[in-house]
C-alpha cells in the first residue's frame, strides 16, 4: 500500500503514491544543524516500474489528515456488531463434530464466543464454493444451531478455481469467460490447494458480478461473513514468484494491461466482487468481508487481517505495529492470529497475545493445520481464568467498539491510534510503539516481552486513571504500572465518557465516565446490523458544586442521561444522573 504518514514538528502529512505498479520508496533522514540553523530536510525518493506519476498529499493534524484520506477514498465499511466480538478459527477443524466440541468448550466454561471460522478443510477437495459432505453433512443445521446461540459462521473464500470440467464454478466461469488469459489468449493456469487452477479476472466488472453471485451458495449454507485468502493471488511455484506471471493479461476496467499493474489491486477487486454481491444478495445485512490482501483505494472495502504472523514474541510485537500502521493507512479493522499462526505458543505468550487482541478491532484466535491448539482452556487453569477476564472485558466494551466503528466510518479515524494521535508535537510519544490509544478514551499498554510484570507507560497530556486500581496520574510523563499475568495496564482518560455494556449481553449498554470538567463523549447507539443511520449521542459532564452531572446534549438543550451511568473515581452519592 503506497501510503506514507509523516509526523513532524511542523505538521503531520500523508502521501499516497497513486499507482498500483511495483516500486520503491526510499526515505532519507534529514539532519539537524546542531544549533547552526542549517537543518537539512529529509527526502523521499520514489521509483515506480510504471503507471502515472500521481500523488496526493494531505496535511494537518493526524485526525484531519485521516479525515481527508477518507474523503478521497471513501468511508471505511461498517462491520456488523457481531464482527466486533470474539472469533475462533482453525485450519483443520475437520468435521462438524469438532466445531460443535469447540463451541461447547466455550459455552461450558462460560466463555463469550461470537464467531467461528471454517477454513479450506471444510471444502470438498479444497474447491471453493463447495462443502465436504462427509465431514460437514449438515452445515446449514450447524449454522442454524450456532446462530441460535448467538454465534455466526464465517467462510474462507479462495480465488483459485479448480480447472476441471464438472466443477460448477469452473464451468460457469468458463461460460462467462471469467478467467485470466495470457497474451495469446490461453488460460493462465497455476497450482493452488485444489490442484491445477485458474484465476478470475476481478479487474473486469462483468467478472465481479458473476463472482459476487456465487456467494448465494455460501449464504444458503448459513454463513454470515467471508474471509478472503490466498488473494495476492498466490499460485505455488517451485522457484520464482508465487503468483501469476507478470505477462498475464487483465481487463483493468476496460483499459487492458498486465499483471504488473493488476497484481496489487487483485485482492481489492476480489473484495469488491464479494462485497457488492452480498449487498445485492442480502441487502438488509452489512456485508462482512475481510481479506488477507488489499490495497489503498476504495475504502469501503478496506478491512484486513494481519496474515500468518509467526508464533514468538517478535510476532506479538509485530501484530501491534501492523494493526496501528494499517489504521494510519485507512484500514481501521484488522487483527492478528492470536497465538501466532504456526507452532505452539507458551502459556505466557498466548496469554499476552490474547490480552492485546482483546483491545484490537479483529479479535481472532487462529492456527495452522499442524500447529498447537489455541482454545483458552488448552493452556491450563490459570490462563483460562485470565482469558475469561479478557473475553468478558471485550464484551463489556462492545458498545465502545461499535461507536469506534461508526467514528471510523464518519471521520476516517482508526480505532487503534498511536499515542501521538492528539499530541504529535510530543516527541516522547512519537518514539513510543509499545502502547496505543483505543479511541479517545482508553490507553492500552500491552506486555510484549516475556517475564514482565511491571512496565513503563508514556502518558499523553491530561489526567489518566488506572482502570484496575482507580489511581489517577497526570500526563505528560512516564509512569510505572503493574502488569501481572492476569491483566494489561489500561488507563482511562479523564472526562470523556465511553459506552459500555452493562449486564445485558451486548447492544448499546450504558455509559461509563470519569470525573472531569465540561468534557464529553460520543455514543453511537447502533442496532448491530443494517444500514439505518443511528443518531450520535453526545454526553457532557460538568460539576455542580460537589455533584457531577452527566447530560445528553440535544438540539433543544441538555437532558438527563437516558442511560445508566457509572462513575468511577468518585465517592458514592456524589454523582447525579
Ligand atoms: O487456508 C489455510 C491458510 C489459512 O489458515 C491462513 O490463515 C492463511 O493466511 N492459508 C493462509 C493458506 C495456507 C498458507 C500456508
Amino acid at each position: 500500500m503506497p501510503v506514507q504518514v509523516v509526523v513532524a514538528d511542523a505538521a503531520t502529512h500523508l502521501v499516497f503514491h497513486d499507482t498500483s505498479w511495483d516500486g520503491t520508496v526510499t526515505l532519507r533522514e534529514g539532519e539537524e544543524g546542531a544549533g547552526s540553523g542549517h537543518d537539512r530536510a529529509g527526502t523521499c525518493e520514489l521509483r515506480m516500474d510504471g503507471g502515472p506519476l500521481r500523488c496526493w498529499v494531505m496535511v494537518g493534524t493526524p485526525a484531519r489528515v485521516l479525515r481527508a484520506w477518507a474523503a478521497l477514498t471513501g468511508a471505511p465499511a461498517l462491520p456488523p456488531a457481531w464482527a466486533l466480538g470474539h472469533h475462533h478459527a482453525r485450519w483443520g477443524f475437520g468435521s462438524e463434530q469438532e466445531v460443535r466440541r469447540i463451541v461447547s468448550g466455550y459455552q461450558e466454561r462460560g466463555l463469550p464466543l461470537d464467531v467461528v471460522h471454517l477454513d479450506i478443510d471444510h471444502y470438498d477437495e479444497h474447491q471453493v464454493f463447495t462443502v465436504d459432505q462427509d465431514a460437514f453433512p449438515k452445515l446449514p443445521q450447524l449454522a442454524e444451531d450456532l446462530r441460535r446461540d448467538g454465534i455466526r459462521l464465517v467462510s474462507i473464500v479462495d480465488p483459485a478455481v479448480k480447472a476441471v470440467p464438472g466443477n460448477a464454478v469452473y464451468d460457469s466461469g468458463t461460460a462467462e469467460d471469467a478467467f485470466v488469459r495470457d497474451a495469446s489468449g490461453r488460460l493462465v493456469r497455476g497450482v493452488v490447494w485444489p490442484g491445477e487452477a485458474v484465476f478470475p479476472d476481478f479487474t473486469h466488472a462483468r467478472v465481479r458480478k458473476w463472482w459476487g453471485g456465487l456467494y448465494e451458495e455460501r449464504l444458503g449454507q448459513g454463513f454470515s461473513g467471508f474471509w478472503h485468502d490466498m488473494n495476492e493471488p498466490t499460485s505455488f511455484a517451485a522457484f520464482g514468484e508465487s503468483t501469476l506471471p507478470r505477462s498475464a493479461r487483465h481487463a483493468l476496467e476496460g483499459r487492458g494491461g498486465d499483471h504488473r499493474e493488476a497484481h496489487n489491486v487483485y485482492g481489492l477487486c476480489m473484495a469488491r466482487a464479494g462485497y457488492e454481491g452480498l449487498l445485492e444478495l442480502a441487502p438488509r445485512e452489512r456485508p462482512f468481508v475481510f481479506s488477507r490482501s488489499g490495497w489503498a483505494w476504495h475504502a469501503a472495502l478496506r478491512r484486513h487481517l494481519v496474515r500468518d504472523v509467526t508464533t514468538g514474541w517478535p510476532g506479538l510485537r509485530a501484530s501491534l505495529s501492523l494493526v496501528m500502521g494499517l489504521g494510519l493507512c485507512g484500514v481501521p479493522y484488522s487483527g492478528p492470529d492470536v497465538g501466532g499462526f504456526d507452532g505452539s505458543p507458551s502459556p505466557e505468550l498466548y496469554m499476552r497475545w490474547f490480552q492485546l487482541a482483546a483491545y484490537l478491532p479483529l479479535f481472532r484466535t487462529h492456527a495452522s493445520l499442524r500447529a498447537g491448539r489455541r482454545e483458552p482452556w488448552e493452556f491450563g487453569p490459570v490462563v483460562l481464568e485470565h482469558a475469561r477476564v479478557a473475553l468478558v472485558e471485550r464484551r463489556r466494551l462492545l458498545p465502545y467498539f461499535v461507536t469506534l466503528a461508526h467514528l471510523a466510518r464518519l471521520t476516517g479515524a482508526p480505532y487503534v491510534r498511536p499515542l501521538w494521535w492528539s499530541a504529535p508535537e510530543d516527541r516522547a510519544l512519537r518514539d513510543c510503539e509499545d502502547a496505543f490509544l483505543l479511541g479517545d478514551c482508553l490507553l492500552v499498554a500491552p506486555v510484549l516481552d516475556p517475564g514482565v510484570d511491571r512496565r513503563a507507560v508514556q502518558l499523553p497530556r491530561g489526567r489518566w486513571y488506572d482502570t484496575a486500581t482507580g489511581r489517577a496520574y497526570e500526563g505528560p510523563g512516564q509512569i510505572l504500572l503493574d502488569a501481572p499475568m492476569s491483566r494489561l495496564p489500561v488507563l482511562a482518560r479523564s472526562a470523556p465518557s465511553s459506552p459500555c455494556a452493562g449486564r445485558r449481553r451486548a447492544g448499546t449498554g450504558g455509559v461509563g465516565t470519569r470525573p472531569g470538567t465540561h468534557r464529553g463523549g460520543l455514543v453511537v447507539p447502533d442496532t448491530g446490523d443494517g444500514e439505518d443511520e443511528p443518531e450520535i449521542e453526545r454526553y457532557v459532564t460538568r460539576w455542580e458544586g460537589r455533584k457531577l452531572v452527566v447530560e445528553l446534549e440535544r438540539e433543544d438543550g441538555m437532558i438527563a442521561s437516558p442511560r445508566p451511568v457509572r462513575i468511577r473515581g468518585l465517592d458514592k452519592g456524589s454523582a447525579q444522573m
